[in-house]
């Protein structure tokens, strides 16, 4: 079994080739994104045992994006390919510097995943179960999915890691406050991004947003400080610098990388601080190449940047 598990919707990417926009495109790249999955490839090239669930249509994105997704050492064996709906889709431009997002993913195939979905052996056997606010954006029943999971991992003892990933397109700010701030409350590790916080509690006064999380159970790590992480917990908050970066390519991703690398401390025994420092670590390489995935690091690759390895060309 799978030391980590996660699950949630990925879809088929599709990226103009040049700066004009989708409307004046006529050639795309094909990739994929997904919070989850990204998550998992990252933990997965940073070493851990990790598995990724989903439903996927039974069609040719459902079969690129369960090999590549498997490809990447992770576990996929609770995810099917299914009848019942497609598999997402969604297109990305950036147009003068501006990047939007539109979705194809109403009625997808992971818009049906339903608790009947989940296997508790496969969670309880995990250390922890990562979720993002994203799985219950997309329907009611992938929300009841996230509930359930949540029950199971909790009577098992098995920690919940959780990102509120709040997407704007998905749900409106009062529906995404009254399922996201509930999940917060019950989660272990709460990975937040400043600008999300400031808009779940409706403040944009810091002390403010930090006095409502020093209220949580939870450790919380603070994505998106000025040029830090913020750390809180026992009520107290340790800032924790970014690695610098010369050039920020793609910042999409980062986050995901960043959850991953936080986790993966975990799991390599380090502390929060330690751990807070390698999510980092993972963030900084990630921003630096295209793409939501493919820029994650390896553990080899951390560990260069670690020891401040010269890298050589040729
Ligand atoms: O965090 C990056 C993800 O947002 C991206 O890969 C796609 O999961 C995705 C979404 O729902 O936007």
């Amino acid at each position: 079994y799978p030391q980590v598990v996660t699950f949630g919707e990925t879809m088929v990417l599709m990226t103009p080739l040049y700066t004009k926009g989708i409307e004046y495109n006529h050639e795309f790249s094909k990739s994929f994104g997904g919070a989850e999955s990204n998550f998992a490839i990252a933990l997965a090239r940073l070493g851990h045992q990790i598995g990724w669930f989903s439903l996927l249509g039974k069609d040719p994105f459902g079969r690129y994006i369960l090999k590549a997704i498997r490809g990447e050492g992770v576990d996929v064996s609770r995810t099917a390919l299914t009848e019942n709906g497609p598999t997402g889709f969604m297109l990305r431009e950036t147009v003068a510097e501006k990047t939007s997002v539109y979705y194809y993913r109403s009625g997808s195939a992971a818009s049906r995943l339903s608790p009947e979905d989940l296997d508790e052996d496969y969670i309880r056997n995990a250390k922890i179960l990562h979720i993002t606010g994203i799985t219950c954006a997309i329907s009611e029943s992938a929300r009841n999915t996230v509930y359930e999971s949540i029950r199971i991992a909790k009577k098992h003892g098995v920690k919940i890691s959780f990102d509120p990933n709040l997407r704007l397109k998905l749900w409106t700010l009062e529906e995404a406050r009254e399922v996201l701030l509930p999940l917060a409350e019950k989660a272990d590790y709460f990975l937040p991004g400043l600008d999300e916080l400031k808009l779940l509690f409706d403040t944009n006064d810091e002390v403010m947003v930090f006095s409502k999380l020093k209220e949580l159970k939870a450790v919380s790590i603070v994505k998106g400080g000025s040029d830090e992480t913020l750390l809180v917990e026992n009520g107290a908050v340790t800032s924790l610098p970014y690695v610098s970066v010369e050039k920020v390519v793609d910042p999409i991703g980062a986050g995901d990388g960043f959850c991953a690398g936080f986790v993966a401390g975990l799991l390599k025994g380090l502390s929060h601080q330690e751990s807070v420092q390698l999510a980092n670590m993972v963030g900084a390489l990630v921003v630096q190449s295209e793409g939501d995935w493919e820029g994650l690091p390896t553990w080899d690759e951390v560990q260069a940047l670690m020891n401040q390895e010269v890298h050589i060309e040729r």
